[in-house]
């Protein structure tokens, strides 16, 4: 797990005081006093602010973006609308097709509509009987078998996605999620429906979710790295507009110094990483220990925050990925 939390510590335990000590009825009215201020406090930071779980309802396309410089045509999503407890809050995202694609902030206890439309003209797979649906498969949260946004030869149920399926067939297609107490971490959607029943997220349709546990601390920037065979994806978040810029292969990314940040690091494709920010240690996550670089492999993940203190280059020491360029500036100013 990215997260150590301890939920246990929530349950009050008054039971010591069941023991031989006496106590006046002055004392005892200012215990029960004490006890239903403590009481009262806990409640009202149960249903306020933080601790209150919200409702998303998301809306995403599907869409070609430009030529990859090879004839061939990149795809991405789009968010084009998100609510949360009815709040529209879409300005945080790019108004463009994007890849990665948006990355979603949830809190644990929250759940999600999140619906995705198909926008990929119709001569981008043009060969009949192959899928042209796009989905939205997610890691790390809950839902039920419709909400799996797989085909049905993998879910025996539906082709879960928007667009022309092998056998069903939706305009539009919604999924349901169940952010659960449990789920905090940082997780991988994708496509698992366009072309072939693992999708097409090397083409460009990935992208993130970050659930945080509640009353998590914030941090001056976050940093979501997609490790792909060849490049880093990534993008940047404000952390307190939240606005998410600087998306595309190797960014740079950018810090003011003295402040916290934190690295998302999602391994894409089936090479194996050693990631390395020069020059910085940082915890392994659930451990004391300090590190300074990781091996991240297919489907991993890893979540790290520092203080920036001086640019640096993040980069895979793994020769071949090297030798590829995958390396990108890390500014602080
Ligand atoms: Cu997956």
């Amino acid at each position: 797990m990215l997260y150590e939390f301890n939920q246990r510590h929530r349950g009050v335990d008054f039971s010591e005081n069941s023991s031989a000590m006496q106590c006046t009825p002055y004392q005892s009215l200012l215990k029960q006093l004490f006890i239903a201020l403590f009481v009262s406090l806990v409640l009202s930071f149960l249903v306020s602010g933080k601790g209150t779980a919200a409702e998303h309802v998301i809306q995403l396309t599907a869409e070609e973006t430009r030529d990859d410089g090879f004839g061939n045509k990149l795809l991405a999503y789009k968010m084009i609308n998100h609510k949360r407890d009815g709040v529209d809050i879409t300005s945080r995202y790019s108004p463009n097709a994007t890849i990665p694609g948006p990355t979603i902030e949830l809190t644990e206890g929250d759940t999600v509509k999140i619906s995705i439309l198909n926008a990929i003209p119709d001569s981008d797979v043009p060969i009949h009987g192959i899928s042209r649906q796009v989905s939205i498969h997610v890691h790390g949260v809950h839902y039920d078998i419709l909400s799996d946004g797989t085909l049905k030869v993998i879910n025996k149920l539906f082709d879960e996605g928007a667009g022309a399926g092998l056998e069903e067939t939706y305009a539009v297609y919604e999924y349901k999620w169940n952010v659960a107490a449990g789920t905090a971490g940082t997780w991988a959607y994708h496509d698992h429906n366009f072309e072939t029943h693992n999708g097409a997220e090397h083409r460009g349709l990935f992208g993130a979710i970050i659930v945080n546990p509640i009353g998590a601390p914030s941090y001056a920037k976050e940093y979501v790295l997609y490790l792909g065979d060849d490049a880093f994806w990534g993008m940047e978040i404000n952390g307190s507009s939240k606005k998410q810029s600087q998306h595309g292969p190797n960014p740079i990314l950018s810090a003011k110094e003295d402040t916290q940040v934190r690295f998302h690091l999602i391994a894409l494709g089936t090479d194996i990483h050693k990631f390395k920010l020069n020059g910085y240690l940082w915890f392994d996550p659930g451990t004391h220990d300090l590190i300074n670089q990781v091996a991240i492999g297919p489907l991993e993940k890893h979540v790290f925050a520092v203080k920036a203190k001086h640019s640096a280059y993040y980069e895979d020491h793994n020769r071949s990925n090297k030798l590829l360029g995958m390396r990108g500036k890390f500014n602080v100013q």
